[in-house]
């Protein structure tokens, strides 16, 4: 079975084999047909792709768990298979880091880090959330200046959050190059991502209850929410935030989480489900159930929800030290 770690514990040899993994996946070729998605310069854009174009179908609704569950997986799957990466898909503990994120090992901008915060830039401060309440901004915002991923390009989006009432725009494949910003908030981060944070969390006992406050409402990030927040422009753009490489580590607390919480009640946890398959869940689409189809276009194939439940069946088999 595979071992999930959180990336404080990787050795510096190891952190260095996932950041090689992922350079890999930025410098390998999109598997967009050409011209399906001019964005998509390289296999990393694929994520971000796929992401954008479903988003108001996976988010705040009953598949948001399941689906992300299954996009993390793809992705590191993607990393071996492709990018020859030897170990599995590391986490972030939010509650470990967030009262000073610029000098986690996560990102600290160090060579071994998923680089650091964004030079000086409050151009778009306050943020902005849902019901038009604000957040005060970090210390950060501008282009990402130190580690590994300086030098990444964001090619898609960005798309803003009223999309997600109008619809995706029309021109949401184009290419858009632009530098990839940070802005890290340790208020926002112990906001959301403390211990406290984390203990509401996992005292949830019902699905509805443990959904709404993974990801919360309005000024109530939850936890998931608060960690896109804290890390700024690139994570806070709801449809494009894959294009931060710290979204499949984010992810995947996410989902260790939700794994926790499900390992607490066989019995009356592994196979609850609630909600559509529509942004607040929507009426658009029906309940959710074991049989509800869920697809990633282009990176994997169509599943059946109840192949998602459980990191411990179908095509999955891993766990979280
Ligand atoms: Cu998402």
């Amino acid at each position: 079975m595979a071992v999930r770690r959180e990336w404080g514990v990787l050795s510096t040899t190891e952190r260095g084999a996932y950041i090689d993994a992922v350079h890999c996946m930025i410098n390998s070729p999109s598997h967009f047909a050409p011209g399906e998605v001019p964005g998509a310069r390289n296999r990393f854009d694929d994520f971000a792709a796929i992401h954008i174009n479903k988003t108001n179908s996976i988010h705040l609704d009953g598949i948001f768990l399941s689906w992300h569950r299954n996009f993390v997986w793809i992705w590191e799957t993607a990393l071996r298979e492709e990018c020859g990466y030897a170990g599995y898909q590391p986490y972030w503990n939010w509650a470990l880091w967030c009262d000073d994120l610029g000098s986690s090992p996560l990102f600290d901008g160090s060579s071994t880090s998923l680089s650091g915060n964004g030079s000086p830039d409050n151009s778009s401060c306050p943020i902005q959330v849902a019901n038009g309440e604000t957040l005060p901004c970090g210390t950060g915002g501008g282009c990402v200046t130190s580690g590994p991923f300086k030098n990444l390009t964001n090619n898609l989006g960005p798309i803003s959050f009223p999309h997600v009432y109008s619809g995706l725009p029309a021109n949401w494949t184009a290419h858009n190059p632009r530098c990839f910003k940070r802005d890290l908030s340790n208020y926002i981060a112990t906001r959301y991502g403390n211990q406290t944070a984390l203990d509401v969390l996992m005292n949830t006992t019902t699905i509805e209850d443990f959904q709404n406050t993974m990801s919360g409402a309005d000024i109530n990030l939850g936890p998931h929410g608060g960690g896109h927040f804290a890390l700024g422009p690139a994570m806070d753009d709801f449809f494009a935030s894959p294009q931060d490489p710290a979204f499949f580590l984010h992810h995947g607390m996410v989902d260790r989480m939700w794994t926790l919480w499900q390992d607490v009640d066989e019995r009356s946890r592994r196979y609850s489900l609630q909600g559509t398959s529509t942004i607040f869940n929507g009426n658009s689409t029906p309940n959710v159930t074991l049989s509800t189809k869920q697809d990633w276009g282009i990176l994997g194939r169509v599943k059946e929800t109840e192949e998602l439940l459980s990191p411990r069946e179908y095509d999955f088999c891993y766990t979280y030290e």
